[in-house]
């Protein structure tokens, strides 16, 4: 019989690479997706029309309950959050709801949906590099000293410690990934990469002429989510719940990002083009992630496909096609 999987947020960058991955291995798909006419529900049952949906909100435990019922699943992927770190500042205590808490909602869900049978039900959470936050050690590793940096982070360390305390108490298979920053054509507009990918490919149209950013001196460990959620489904493959770094091992600057995005449409002296602003500084920054993931390598058999280049240059080739398009229509 086909396994059966739940995703939440399902709406995002990986909830859609992810649903993707398992229906191509046969899975019977299930995705949570939250609110009253959400918009992007059109855009999952256009990509992926197998994907069965239910209406839930990570806050509404019942919805959660109710949802695991509907879907039986044999895994189940808490990819839903508020993921903006920017954001997480402005609105700190709706993201440790959704972003923390949620996920003692969701183990809690499961908790009682599977009642004695507790093995039935494989569940992973999406923890994140922004744990490291200050990083204490480089690279950073599965057992590297927490140090979040912003309400978001802080957040994740909780899900991040509220999975392993499942997994100690109650035995449950619950496994969490330190995903490091991992992108793709489908990354939400606000995080820095689509930002510059879509603006360098506006620029290089005559559709804008600038820029405006914040820090560029911060690195990043950039990998592509395509190859990430593969990550994901590994993990809950293996007999033994764990924890694991998912990274690159490479770090780059916001500067090599710019290199490499105008790099992609023949411009080599970027400098004309950006502008700084303290608008998207942050109140306290992580300055520089990098991930050391191999234990992935030699329990998972887990290794990146694409590198940075690759990475930047697919993310602007797709925004040179999306932008002409539109501008077109
Ligand atoms: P994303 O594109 O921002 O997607 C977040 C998803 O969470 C969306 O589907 C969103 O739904 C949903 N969501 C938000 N609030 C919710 C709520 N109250 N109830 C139910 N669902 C809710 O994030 P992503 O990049 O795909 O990342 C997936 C997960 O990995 C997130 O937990 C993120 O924090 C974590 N992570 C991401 C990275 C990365 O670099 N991408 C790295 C490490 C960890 P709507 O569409 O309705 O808003
Ligand atoms: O920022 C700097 C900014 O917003 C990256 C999320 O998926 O990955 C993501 O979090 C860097 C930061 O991602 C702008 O200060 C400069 O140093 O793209 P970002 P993030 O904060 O690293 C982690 C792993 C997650 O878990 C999160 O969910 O870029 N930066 N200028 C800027 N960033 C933005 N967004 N906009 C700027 O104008």
């Amino acid at each position: 019989m086909a396994k059966s999987a739940l995703i939440t947020g399902i709406t995002g960058q990986d909830g859609l690479y992810l649903a993707e991955l398992l229906l191509s291995k046969g899975y019977d798909v299930h995705g949570l997706i939250r609110g009253q006419n959400n918009p992007k529900l059109e855009v999952v049952q256009s990509i992926a029309p197998d994907v069965k949906l239910h209406f839930g909100d990570l806050l509404d435990t019942s919805s959660i309950m109710r949802t695991l019922d509907a879907s039986a699943p044999d895994e189940v992927y808490n990819l839903g959050a508020i993921s903006f770190v920017a954001y997480s500042w402005e609105n700190a205590s709706v993201t440790s709801q959704v972003t923390g808490l949620g996920v003692l909602n969701v183990l809690e869900s499961i908790r009682n949906y599977a009642g004695s049978d507790l093995a039935k039900v494989r569940f992973y959470q999406a923890s994140s590099s922004e744990m490291f936050g200050k990083v204490q050690e480089v690279p950073q590793r599965e057992s590297t000293l927490l140090w979040p940096r912003s309400p978001y982070g802080v957040s994740k360390v909780y899900g991040h410690y509220m999975t392993i305390n499942y997994r100690e108490s109650y035995g449950m298979h619950a496994s969490s990934g330190i995903l490091f920053n991992h992108e793709s054509p489908r990354r939400g507009p606000e995080f820095v990469t689509r930002k510059v990918s879509m603006a360098v490919a506006r620029i290089k149209l005559g559709l804008q002429d600038d820029i405006t950013l914040g820090n560029l001196d911060a690195k990043r460990d950039w990998g592509y989510a395509g190859d990430y959620v593969r990550a994901m489904w590994l993990m809950l493959q293996q007999p033994v719940a764990d924890d694991y770094v998912i990274s690159t091992g490479e770090t780059h600057s916001i500067k090599e990002l710019l290199d490499a995005a105008f790099a992609a449409v023949g411009i080599d002296d970027w400098a004309g083009y950006v502008k700084q602003d303290p608008r998207f500084m942050r109140p306290a920054e992580v300055e520089l992630l990098i991930g050391d993931s191999s234990k992935a390598k030699e329990v998972l058999g887990w290794t990146p496909e694409v590198n940075f280049n690759e990475l930047v240059a697919m993310m602007v080739e797709n925004d040179l096609k999306e932008q002409s398009a539109l501008h077109k229509a």
